[in-house]
């Protein structure tokens, strides 16, 4: 895993409560702490959040132990962006190359809606290079806001403008890429995404409907769930706890385990890692968003993590789907 090892300040725009340090590869990340204990790090390579921490020090999200802090592949784990692709949803780069991109530290974002609670909070932006333009042709800005809400909540805000001066409207899917950290896969079970419509990605992106029941795990999953809800939950029965995913603006959610034959052949995944984590990644994938010179789109995600309410295996849905 990645440590700090030496810090440096920011500018006066960024609250005291976020330092700016380097791991041991030599990669630039902020680290934001919350009062009551709670912190998580965004690296400025791929403007990814690769730790959320709760405030008995437990980290929420999952890092592969094989994780490659260098570019120019995309560190294995945490929040990659995946910006202006989807998957291979497009002629691009797998997911794009906004998670392979170094961004800079924004110190003079626009203004977000007032939310006096939330002081600590981090502010990033990407715009295209020279090369980005050749593969890319759209001049665009994302401004990336990584927030800790008092009570830990992590809070991802991105904004994407286009500044094309030409006239010219572009268009992009988008994804959130959460790897959540879980004791057990086959303990596991995930609500919100009953008797949706889903692509599945091991189906040649077939279209299927999810049955009734809550989604547990047996087998590699790959399915992007169209037109979800606002709030899906994420229980980890064994560590009794349970993720509450929030998301704005973006209506389809991704789940994704590689199990272990796949877990094989990814070079920085461990084999058995798979056990470990799941991927549920808010994107917008079926629609793309196209945006006219000047337009800006908003996307937004919000995780919570609290002890689950468990009683006889049924989790108490009106303290987190309708909560
Ligand atoms: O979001 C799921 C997915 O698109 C899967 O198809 C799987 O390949 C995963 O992302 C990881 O992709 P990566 O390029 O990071 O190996």
């Amino acid at each position: 895993m990645d440590t700090a090892s030496s810090s440096s300040t920011l500018p006066t725009s960024h609250p005291p409560s976020v330092e700016r340090t380097k791991g041991p590869t030599g990669l630039e990340k902020l680290v934001l702490r919350e009062s009551r204990g709670w912190s998580a790090e965004v690296h400025l390579y791929g403007g990814q959040v690769t730790s959320w921490k709760n405030d008995h020090g437990e980290e929420l999200l999952f890092v592969s132990s094989k994780a490659i802090f260098k570019p120019p592949k995309a560190i294995r784990g945490g929040i990659p962006i995946c910006f202006p692709q989807f998957g291979t949803h497009g002629n691009l780069e797998k997911h794009g190359f906004a998670r392979n991109r170094f961004w800079a530290i924004d110190d003079n974002p626009p203004p977000f809606p007032v939310n006096t609670a939330i002081k600590t909070f981090a502010d990033l932006i990407l715009k295209p290079s020279e090369e980005d333009l050749k593969i890319w042709p759209h001049s665009f800005e994302f401004r990336l806001r990584v927030a800790l809400a008092p009570r830990g909540d992590l809070i991802l805000t991105s904004r994407i403008r286009n500044t094309n001066i030409d006239g010219r409207p572009f268009s992009f899917t988008f994804a959130y890429h959460t790897y959540f950290s879980v004791s057990d896969i086959s303990e596991v079970r995930v609500e919100g995404l009953e008797t949706l419509d889903y692509l599945d990605n091991l189906h040649a992106k077939e279209r299927f409907t999810e049955q009734g029941d809550a989604i547990v795990f047996e087998a590699g999953i790959d399915k992007i769930y169209l037109d979800v809800p606002s709030k899906v939950a994420i229980i980890d029965h064994e560590k009794k706890r349970t993720y509450v995913l929030r998301k704005d603006g973006l209506p389809d959610t991704v789940l994704w385990n590689p199990w272990d034959k796949r877990s094989k052949i990814m070079q920085d995944f461990g084999d058995e890692e798979y056990k470990h984590m799941l991927c549920v990644e808010p994107a917008t994938v079926e629609k793309p968003i196209t945006l006219k010179p000047g337009e800006e789109w908003k996307g937004k995600m919000e995780l919570t993590a609290v002890p689950s309410s468990y009683c006889s295996g049924q989790l108490d849905p009106d303290k987190v789907l309708q909560g």
